[in-house]
């Protein structure tokens, strides 16, 4: 399809006043012709600094998680409509950070995602298979439940979702998926897209894992790689714009 790709960055617990002010000043100034769309996924302290310095740019902002509550007793969590208030499009759920060290569920993710979409943020939900279920060919039957569990709560909003495949063993580990490899979960991830929408076409699937400037036109050229949730080389701004522009 001739949708825009998506570049987003996912700058997990990183970051600072004065580096964030530096690096989102020359993302500013050297994005103005990307043919992408761009987003900055910043933790919940920064996200009105960044608000204000992408002021008039056509940088979005994203969250790294929301609450599935939309207020309460909940000490710790930030809401999705408290996340409006910053203008945040985007929240990443179900990051298998937060799976693997936070017990998030299936369920969990879901219900995030639902809530999420319920205040106007655009969830980008996270799928992926460890090494061991890779090595014991279970990548097709765990992507699809995670996925399943979502687009099954949604059903009738599933177009409004971004999904990111980060297989699991390429997370801040050096290694990336061969496009070829990603590229085939993409597709499945696609078709049961489609088969639950009969619209796949429309929606976002990102790449995520150690995607970097060098890899990045390589993955991006596949079919079904509609951009990418950056990780540590979204902390880089010539890193950063250098896969934004593999993308435009
Ligand atoms: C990575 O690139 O390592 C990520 O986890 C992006 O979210």
């Amino acid at each position: 399809t001739d949708k825009k790709k998506l570049i987003a960055g996912n700058w997990k617990m990183n970051g600072n006043l004065e580096a964030n002010d530096a690096l989102v000043r020359a993302l500013v100034a050297g994005m103005k012709d990307a043919a992408c769309d761009v987003a900055v996924c910043v933790p919940a302290p920064y996200l009105a600094q960044v608000q204000m310095l992408r002021h008039g740019a056509k940088l979005d902002l994203g969250a790294q998680d929301v609450s599935q509550h939309a207020s309460g007793a909940y000490t710790g969590e930030v809401s999705a409509p408290m996340l409006r208030e910053f203008g945040v499009r985007y929240a990443i759920v179900g990051h298998s950070e937060r799976r693997q060290y936070h017990g998030e569920t299936d369920t969990l993710v879901a219900e995030k995602a639902k809530t999420a979409l319920a205040h106007g943020i655009t969830p980008i939900v996270c799928v992926g298979e460890t090494l061991a279920e890779r090595e014991a060919g279970k990548t097709e039957e765990v992507v699809k439940r995670q996925l399943a569990a979502v687009i099954h709560v949604n059903g009738h909003c599933i177009s409004e979702i971004v999904v990111a495949y980060e297989p699991v063993w390429a997370i801040g580990t050096g290694r990336t998926a061969t496009p070829e490899q990603a590229q085939q979960v993409h597709a499945l991830l696609r078709k049961q897209l489609a088969a639950a929408t009969g619209h796949a076409g429309r929606v976002h699937i990102l790449y995520g894992g150690s995607m970097n400037a060098a890899n990045a036109a390589s993955l991006l050229a596949q079919p079904d790689i509609d951009g990418g949730l950056i990780g540590g080389a979204s902390l880089k701004a010539p890193d950063f714009l250098q896969i934004i522009a593999a993308a435009s």
